[in-house]
């Protein structure tokens, strides 16, 4: 059987895996309420009902508000788990999910 050396060699850099983070990023509507938006954030993401107040207010006065940051599998279905919950209500509540620079 081959087997892999793990050793590490002198001038080796020791690296651990870091995967790219993605940004699940909340964007305003005209139609979705305030309080709805309140609570699909603190249903889908650890946060208190305060910090769902703040983000939802900021994507409410700025058009957009990161939300939080996750590996890639992680913040795509929480955006698809946000937008979905709105969608069942009938409403265009929406998430989207960016690479970190
Ligand atoms: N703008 C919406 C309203 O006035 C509330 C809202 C806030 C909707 C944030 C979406 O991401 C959002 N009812």
């Amino acid at each position: 059987m081959s087997e892999i050396n793990t050793e590490m060699r002198p001038g080796m850099r020791a690296r651990t895996a870091r995967p790219k983070l993605h940004r699940v990023i909340l964007l305003n509507d005209d139609y979705t309420p305030r309080e709805f938006v309140v609570s699909v954030l603190a249903s889908i993401f650890r946060m208190t009902r305060a910090q769902a107040q703040d983000v939802m207010l900021t994507a409410h006065k700025r058009g957009v508000c990161v939300v939080g940051v996750f590996t890639r599998d992680v913040a795509e279905t929480k955006a698809v788990q946000g937008t979905e919950m709105g969608r069942r209500e009938g409403y265009p509540l929406t998430f989207t999910t960016a690479p970190e620079d």
